[in-house]
């Protein structure tokens, strides 16, 4: 079973991996669409402080991750599942819902995300630290 899964994973940190071991449980192969710079410009009207080649060898080296490609559009999603002939889409529960017109063409999974910690929030501490 080849799972899917799509992030920013920007300032990676421990709500990330646990995604994405739990996603990996669910077959025995994962493939991590990692969203552009110039898609999360357009989204959120700002870039991410890690730059998406650094994201992306982040999430490659991981033991539980088997491929990374790039996400350049939320609209390319159905040819992302498609193409990569993913068995199951699995995201966080903050998109519940969101992704379920996939239903036709792989299985959806919402996983409950971590609690406590978010790239804002650690942005935010680190903005304050001293
Ligand atoms: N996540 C989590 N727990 C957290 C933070 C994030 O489980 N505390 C999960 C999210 O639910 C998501 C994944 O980690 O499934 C990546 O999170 P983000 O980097 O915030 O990704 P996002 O910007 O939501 O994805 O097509 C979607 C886009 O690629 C954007």
């Amino acid at each position: 079973m080849r799972i899917i899964t799509f992030g920013t994973y920007d300032v990676f940190h421990i709500g990330h991996l646990n995604l994405l071991k739990r996603a990996r449980a669910f077959g025995d192969e994962l493939y991590v669409g990692v969203s552009s710079d110039q898609m999360n410009f357009t989204k959120k009207s700002k870039t991410p402080i890690y730059p998406q080649q650094e994201r992306m060898e982040i999430v490659a080296n991981l033991r539980c991750v088997d491929h990374v490609f790039l996400e350049e559009s939320m609209e390319k999603k159905r040819d992302y599942i498609a193409q990569n002939k993913a068995d199951i889409l699995v995201m966080g529960d903050d998109w519940a819902g969101r992704f379920d017109e996939f239903k036709d063409i792989c299985e959806v999974i919402y996983l409950p995300r971590t609690q406590g910690i978010s790239t804002t929030e650690t942005i935010e501490r680190i903005r304050r630290y001293e």
